[in-house]
C-alpha cells in the first residue's frame, strides 16, 4: 500500500527521537549525527529497527541535518543513500506485519533567510531540492519536513519539493509555549500555508511536552482539512550539566497521545526523549482506537507570515491605497524606486483598519516584476497583514507569489479562457485564492444571469486544474449608476446569487458606482451596506475614507459581530470629529509631528529613518537625536515584541532602520572628538552568543567622542578573541555588553579569563540585562547603565 492510500483510513504512529538515542550510544558533542549512516549503519539501523519493531508505520531516515551547507555534494549523497539503505534494512529485519514506511527527514537548513538572516529564498530552495532528489533517488516513500520555526523556510522546503518530486509530504513545525513559531507564526497559518502548497498532513513537533502543546493541537484540528499531526518531545526540558533532560514516562506520554487522538489528530509519534518504548505504548493505543474522520472544512483562507484569515467570519477590508492609479506621488515614487513610500501607503491603510493590503505597482515605464518583487519583500518585513496581489503581468504574479511568505489573495481571475489559463496554474503551484471577476470574452454581462453563468464557468474550469472553489472569491463588478441606475441591483443580486447557489464568498470594489455623481462618498457607504448586507464578505476600498469606516464599523455592530459595539465606540469620536471631512487621508509623517525618526524607526522604514536624520542633524544635536528618538524608538519595538503585538520580522525591520539612522549620526559625531580620554585604549565586545549590538555601537561611539581608541570586536565575540585583542593592542579597558540573561554566563566567562591571563586589564560591562550588582557578581571592574555613564565610569577607573 502507498503512504497516501494508508493515511487515509489509518491513524499513522510515526517514530521517536533519534538524537537522544544516538548521544546515548556515544554521539560526541559537535559530530553530525548523519555521519553515522556511514560510519555506523549498525546503530542506525538497530534504532530504526526498534521502532518499526514498536509499531512504528513511519520511521524517519536520519537525515535532518543532511543538507548541502552541512556536507559537500560528495559527503551529502553517501549520508542521503545510507540513512535510506538503512531504513530499509530495518524494515526488512523487522517481523512485525503492520504497515512500514521511509521519510526522508528534512529539518531546518540551520541559516535564516531574509530578512531575519542572510540566506535568500531561492538559495534555500535550491538546497532543499537536492536533498528531496537524493531521497526519492534512494527510495523514500514519503518526504517529512519538521521542526521548522519560520513560514518562509517551510515554504521554501515545499516549493522544492513540489518542483522535484512526487512523494507525499508531511509537515510539522516546532512552536513555543505562547503557541506560536519563532517568528509568530499561528497553528493557523501554518495550515494554510501546508495545505495550499500540497501537503498531505501538518501539524507540530519538537519545542514542548504534549500537555504544552495541546493547545496548539486542538488548534490544528478545527481549521486542518488535512489529517494533523503530533510528535512532541517527553515534556519539557530541563537542563542538566549542560544536557537535555526529559522527564515524561513513557505511560504519562501515551496518556496525552490517546487525548490527542480523541481531538482527532491522526499521525502521532514522539521527538526528543521519545524511544521505542514510548512507541510501543502509542501503537497499543491505536490499535483500539477507530481514526476520527478528517472533514474537509471548507475554509477559504489566506495567511501572511503570523495569522490567517478567513472569510465569511466577518467582512474583511482590503486597502486599495498601494495603487499609482490616479496618484501623481504614486506614480513619482514608483519611478524613482522610493519604496518607503509605496510602503508607508500601506502601513497607513493598516492604521486606518485595513487587514487586507492590495498591492498594485504596475506603470508601463518601469520593471514591473521587479517591482512588485521588492514591494512585496519589503512589505512583508514590515507588516503582518495578509497581502493581495494585483496584477495583470503573468510574471510578475508567479514572481510575487513564489516569494510571499503565507497564502497570498490573488486579484485577478475573469471568465477568459486565456486568464484562467495563467493564473490556474500559478495557484495550483503556489496555493493562493483568487478574486474572480464575472466577465469574460464578451465583457460584462448586463444582468445577473450572465454573470452567474461566468460564475459557473469559472468554478468548472478552477475544478479541471484541481482547484476548489473555496478558494475562489467571486466579483460580480461594480458600475457606475450614472449611466445605468439599476447597475448598482444587478451587481448585488448577482452577488447574492453566487453566495447562496454556489456556496461562494464575495468581494467588490465599491467605489466604481458612484462615478459621476456629486456627493461620492454617500454614495459609496450606502452601497456598500447594501452589499454588507446582500452577503459580502470583502470590499477592496480606501480605509481612510470616513463614510466608508462608518458603513463598515456600524454595520458589524448592528449585525452583532461587535460585541458590546466596542470597536464602533472606540472609532465614533473619530466620525464626529471628520464628519464634515470626505476623507481622513493622514499621512504617516504629519506636519508638526515631533518625532518623525521615532515613526520611522518604529515602522522599519529604513531609507525614511536615514534621510530623517540627516535632516534632523541640520537643527539638533546628534547625542540628543540618539538619547530622544532612536533608543525610545527601539524601546517602544522591544515593549511590542513583549507584548507580542509585532513579532521578530518587524523587530529586524526596526533594528535596521535605527541602525541606518546611527550611521549618519556617527559620520557627523566622528568630526567632534572632546579628547577627553587622551586616546586610551578600550576593546569592546558584545559577548559570544549574543547578536544585538545597537547600544554597544552607541557606547563606540560616545567613546570615541570622548577621544578613546576603541577597538571594536562587533557581536558574538568569544572569550579568547577578547582577551587576544586586548593584548595585540595593549589596551588597558575591556567593555562588554550583553542583552541576554543566556548570555550572561558568556560574560562570565570572558571576565575570568582576562582576569586570569591579563589581570591588568580592567573590564566594564553594560546591557539591558546587566545590573551593578549583576556586574559584581560576576567579576567585572564596574557597570555602565547608558554610554555616558560608561565615559565616567572609565574616568573613575584611570584614575583609581
Ligand atoms: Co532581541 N531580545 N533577540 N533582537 N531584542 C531582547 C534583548 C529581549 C529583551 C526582547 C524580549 O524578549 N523582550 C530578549 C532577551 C530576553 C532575555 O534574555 N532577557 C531578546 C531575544 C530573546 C532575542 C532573540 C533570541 C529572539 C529570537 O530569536 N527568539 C534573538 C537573539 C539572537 C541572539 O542574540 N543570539 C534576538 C534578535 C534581535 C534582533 C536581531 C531582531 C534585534 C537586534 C539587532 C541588533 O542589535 N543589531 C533585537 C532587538 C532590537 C531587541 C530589543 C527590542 C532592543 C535591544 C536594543 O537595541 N535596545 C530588546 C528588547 C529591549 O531591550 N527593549 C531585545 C536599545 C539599545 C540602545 O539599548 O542595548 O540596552 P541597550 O544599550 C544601552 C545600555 O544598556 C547601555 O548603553 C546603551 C545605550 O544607552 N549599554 C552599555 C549597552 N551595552 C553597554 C556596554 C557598556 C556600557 C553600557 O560598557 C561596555
Amino acid at each position: 500500500m502507498d503512504f497516501r492510500s494508508f493515511l487515509k483510513n489509518n491513524i499513522v504512529v510515526l517514530d521517536g527521537g533519534m538524537g537522544s538515542l544516538l548521544q546515548r550510544r556515544g554521539l560526541r558533542p559537535g559530530e553530525k549525527p548523519e555521519e553515522w549512516n556511514v560510519s555506523r549503519p549498525d546503530v542506525i539501523t538497530e534504532i530504526h529497527k526498534e521502532y518499526f519493531d514498536s509499531g512504528a508505520n513511519v520511521v524517519y531516515a536520519n537525515t535532518f541535518g543532511a543538507n548541502s551547507f552541512k556536507f559537500s555534494d560528495e559527503e551529502l549523497e553517501a549520508v542521503v543513500k545510507a540513512a535510506l539503505e538503512n531504513a530499509r534494512a530495518a524494515r526488512e529485519a523487522s517481523s512485525t506485519r503492520h504497515e512500514k514506511f521511509i521519510a526522508l527527514d528534512i529539518g531546518p537548513l540551520g541559516k535564516l533567510l531574509k530578512p531575519l538572516g542572510t540566506l535568500d529564498f531561492e538559495e534555500a530552495v535550491t538546497v532543499f531540492k537536492r536533498t528531496v532528489a537524493l531521497g526519492e533517488k534512494y527510495g523514500a516513500d514519503l518526504i517529512a519536513i519538521e521542526t521548522m520555526s519560520d513560514t518562509y523556510e517551510l515554504k521554501a522546503a515545499l516549493l522544492a519539493i513540489k518542483e522535484s518530486s512526487e512523494l507525499p509530504v508531511i509537515v510539522s513545525c516546532a512552536f513555543d509555549a505562547s503557541g506560536k513559531l519563532l517568528t509568530g507564526g499561528s497553528p493557523e497559518a501554518v495550515v494554510a500555508l501546508a495545505e495550499s502548497m500540497g501537503a498531505v498532513a501538518v501539524g507540530a513537533n519538537c519545542s514542548l511536552g504534549p500537555k504544552e502543546l495541546f493547545g496548539v493541537m486542538e488548534k490544528f484540528v478545527s481549521v486542518s482539512s488535512l489529517p494533523v499531526l503530533a510528535k512532541p518531545n517527553a515534556g519539557l526540558p530541563e537542563l542538566l550539566n549542560g544536557e537535555s533532560i526529559y522527564r515524561l514516562s513513557a505511560s504519562d506520554f501515551a496518556d496525552y497521545t490517546q487525548k490527542m487522538l480523541e481531538i482527532g489528530v491522526r499521525l502521532v509519534g514522539g521527538c526528543c526523549g521519545t524511544t521505542p518504548e514510548f512507541i510501543a505504548k502509542i501503537s497499543k493505543i491505536v490499535e483500539k482506537t477507530t481514526p476520527a474522520p478528517v472533514s474537509d472544512k471548507n475554509l477559504t483562507v489566506i495567511s501572511s507570515y503570523t495569522h490567517a484569515l478567513y472569510f465569511g467570519k466577518e467582512p474583511i477590508l482590503i486597502g486599495e491605497r498601494i495603487n499609482p492609479t490616479g496618484k501623481k506621488r504614486f506614480k513619482e515614487a514608483l519611478l524613482s524606486h522610493d519604496l518607503d513610500y509605496i510602503i508607508s501607503e500601506g502601513l497607513r491603510e493598516e492604521e486606518s483598519g485595513a487587514a487586507v493590503l492590495d498591492v498594485n505597482v504596475g506603470l508601463p515605464e518601469i520593471d514591473e516584476e521587479e517591482m512588485l518583487l521588492s514591494a512585496i519583500t519589503e512589505l512583508q518585513a514590515v507588516t503582518a497583514l495578509p497581502l493581495c496581489i494585483d496584477t495583470a503581468n503573468t510574471a510578475a504574479m508567479e514572481a510575487a507569489l513564489r516569494r510571499y511568505n503565507g497564502k497570498a489573495l490573488i486579484n485577478s481571475v475573469n471568465g477568459k479562457r486565456e486568464s484562467m489559463d495563467k493564473i490556474f496554474p500559478l495557484m495550483k503551484k503556489y496555493g493562493g485564492v483568487a478574486i474572480a471577476l464575472t466577465l469574460d470574452e464578451n465583457g460584462i454581462p448586463e444582468n445577473a444571469d450572465g454573470r452567474v453563468e461566468i460564475a459557473e464557468k469559472i468554478i468548472k474550469r478552477a475544478k479541471e486544474y484541481g482547484i476548489s472553489k473555496k478558494d475562489l472569491i467571486f466579483d460580480t463588478l461594480t458600475l457606475t449608476v450614472a449611466t445605468n441606475p439599476l447597475a448598482a441591483k444587478t451587481t448585488l443580486d448577482a452577488l447574492s446569487r453566487i453566495k447562496s447557489e454556489f456556496g461562494c464568498h464575495t468581494s467588490l470594489g465599491v467605489s466604481n458606482v458612484s462615478f459621476g455623481l456629486p456627493s461620492r462618498d454617500a454614495i459609496n457607504a450606502s452601497f456598500f451596506t447594501m452589499a454588507l448586507n446582500s452577503g459580502l464578505s470583502a470590499a477592496i476600498m480606501n480605509p481612510h475614507s470616513t463614510e466608508m469606516m462608518k458603513s463598515y464599523y456600524t454595520y458589524r455592530a448592528l449585525s452583532g459581530l461587535d460585541r458590546d459595539f466596542s470597536d464602533y465606540i472606540k472609532k465614533a469620536d473619530g466620525f464626529v470629529s471628520t464628519a464634515t471631512a470626505k476623507v481622513t487621508d493622514k499621512p504617516l509623517f504629519e506636519a508638526g509631528d515631533n518625532t518623525p525618526l521615532k515613526t520611522a524607526i518604529i515602522k522599519g522604514l529604513k531609507e525614511r529613518a536615514r534621510a530623517i536624520t540627516a535632516e534632523l542633524l541640520n537643527e539638533r544635536e546628534p547625542l540628543s537625536i540618539v538619547e530622544n528618538e532612536i533608543i525610545p524608538a527601539i524601546n517602544a519595538v522591544g515593549d511590542g515584541y513583549e507584548k507580542q503585538t509585532l513579532y521578530l520580522p518587524s523587530l529586524l525591520a526596526s533594528a535596521e532602520a535605527a541602525k541606518l539612522a546611527f550611521e549618519i549620526i556617527k559620520e557627523a559625531m566622528s568630526k567632534s572628538d572632546t579628547g577627553e580620554g587622551l586616546g586610551e585604549k578600550i576593546v569592546l565586545a558584545t559577548v559570544e552568543g549574543d547578536i544585538h549590538d545597537i547600544g554597544k555601537n552607541i557606547v563606540k561611539l560616545i567613546l570615541e567622542n570622548y577621544g578613546y581608541r576603541v577597538f571594536d570586536l562587533g557581536k558574538d565575540v568569544a572569550p579568547a578573541k577578547v582577551l587576544e585583542a586586548a593584548q595585540k593592542y595593549g589596551a588597558r579597558f575591556v567593555g562588554l555588553s550583553a542583552l541576554m540573561t543566556t548570555t550572561v554566563p558568556a560574560m562570565e566567562k570572558t571576565i575570568a579569563l582576562i582576569k586570569e591571563k591579563a589581570p591588568d586589564v580592567s573590564v566594564i560591562v553594560g546591557g539591558a540585562v546587566m545590573t551593578e550588582d549583576s556586574a559584581i557578581k560576576i567579576g567585572a571592574d564596574g557597570y555602565a547603565k547608558d554610554a555616558i555613564s560608561a565615559v565616567k565610569l572609565l574616568k573613575e577607573l584611570a584614575e583609581k
